[in-house]
């Protein structure tokens, strides 16, 4: 089985009802074994800071899916909960990001694993720490609890993990 971190944000409609589903719909899927939720977070907006705030988690999951095939099911499952992509960076319904994938380093056309921006992402960061605290970035060498972004604020507990079933 592989190990994947996804992280999944929301800033439109039922918010929790959007993350509950996500978790939902990831438990649902054939090859997906275990899947762990961080405590729900609200976080400010990045990016285009004009938006409404958002509600973060990651969940770590074991799967015998590839990375492409995860990002293909991560994708669908923005569709099913009415992902429309209009404004890059703006609000949106559901956004499912692979965040890791085992310790791979990887840069195709359509995914680049670790995510390109997670260390410098608050809404990313606590969420993550809260799970695997002992997880280093396999391009750095770092540990990820050790990133400066960690501290920024923004992120505020909403609703603690195994509250959501
Ligand atoms: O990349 C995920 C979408 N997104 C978010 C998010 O999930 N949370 C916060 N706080 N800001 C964001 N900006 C973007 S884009």
């Amino acid at each position: 089985m592989n190990i994947a971190y996804v992280s999944i944000g929301t800033n439109m409609g039922d918010r929790a009802g959007y993350l509950k589903q996500a978790v939902e719909y990831l438990r649902e899927t054939d090859q997906m074994g275990s899947v762990e939720m961080s405590s729900i977070y609200e976080t400010s907006p990045v990016g285009v800071t004009d938006q409404a705030d958002f509600l973060n988690m990651v969940v770590r999951v074991s799967t015998s899916f590839s990375s492409e095939e995860l990002l293909v099911v991560c994708q669908k499952i923005e569709q099913q909960l009415g992902r429309v992509r209009t404004i890059r960076w703006g609000p949106r319904t559901a956004d499912l990001d692979i965040l890791l994938y085992n310790n791979d380093m990887i840069e195709t056309e359509t995914l680049v694993v670790p995510h390109p921006r997670m260390r410098e992402r608050a809404f990313v960061l606590i969420p993550l720490m809260e799970i695997s605290p002992e997880l280093v970035d396999p391009t750095t060498g770092r540990r990820y609890e050790e990133e400066p972004a960690l501290r920024d604020g923004g992120v505020i507990l909403w609703e603690p993990t195994g509250e959501v079933e």
